[in-house]
């Protein structure tokens, strides 16, 4: 367990058996509601795919980020797995479960830019984010986007927490390794990142 200033990884916190379980199971969400490439304000598609299951999922499109109460197809998101309810339980929060599972899948050259979460409404409860598949490098930066910024190994199994005073600090996904880890026979990284909304 690495801990600074409120940022927390547990490296291989998942065993194998309990990955493929966070898989089948983040492949029933998406039978439901299927992955989409939001668009972002300025006009442009996000490169990495996304879904939701909970209460509410993310949605972008030109008029901005926040939070919706169904997919853009119309129906509501799935509950949120089991699987990924007891993951936070340990780790991020006994006190309520998240309102949100945000589901990004990273294909080849799949990224994401320098940003914060900041659509929520009380940043006192922490992200917990799941890595499931190919290595990433995270980036993390500080409050202000001029911040310095390091970069952070991920692989499958991590589990991060983002509370205190990293919770509201700049950060993305600079790379994946596409086809480092043979948990999606496909190839790509699925990170999971449950939130409270409201
Ligand atoms: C640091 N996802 O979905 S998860 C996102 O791996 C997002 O897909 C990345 O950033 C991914 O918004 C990084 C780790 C993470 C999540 C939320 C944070 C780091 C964070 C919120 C504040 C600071
Ligand atoms: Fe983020």
């Amino acid at each position: 367990m690495i801990e600074d200033r409120g940022f927390i990884i547990h490296q291989g916190a998942i065993p194998a058996d309990a990955q493929e379980r966070l898989v089948a199971d983040i492949r029933a969400v998406a039978a439901a509601a299927p992955f989409f490439s939001p668009e972002t304000r300025g006009g442009r598609r996000m490169s990495v795919r996304m879904t939701s299951a909970g209460r509410y999922g993310w949605f972008s499109d030109r008029r901005g980020y926040r939070y919706v109460e169904r997919h853009p197809s119309g129906v509501p998101w799935p509950p949120i797995p089991e699987s990924v309810l007891a993951l936070w339980r340990t780790y991020g929060s006994r006190a309520r479960d998240p309102d949100c599972c945000l589901v990004n899948y990273y294909g080849a050259g799949a990224k994401m830019g320098l940003h914060r979460d900041a659509d929520e409404a009380d940043f006192s409860w922490p992200v917990l984010s799941i890595s499931l598949g190919d290595p990433a490098r995270f980036r993390m930066g500080g409050p202000e986007r001029s911040d310095p910024s390091r970069s952070i190994p991920l692989e499958s199994g991590d589990v991060v927490v983002i509370g205190g005073a990293a919770r509201l600090s700049y950060h993305g996904i600079d790379r994946i390794a596409f086809g480092g880890s043979r948990l999606l026979p496909k190839g790509g990284r699925i990170n999971l990142t449950l939130r409270v909304v409201d």
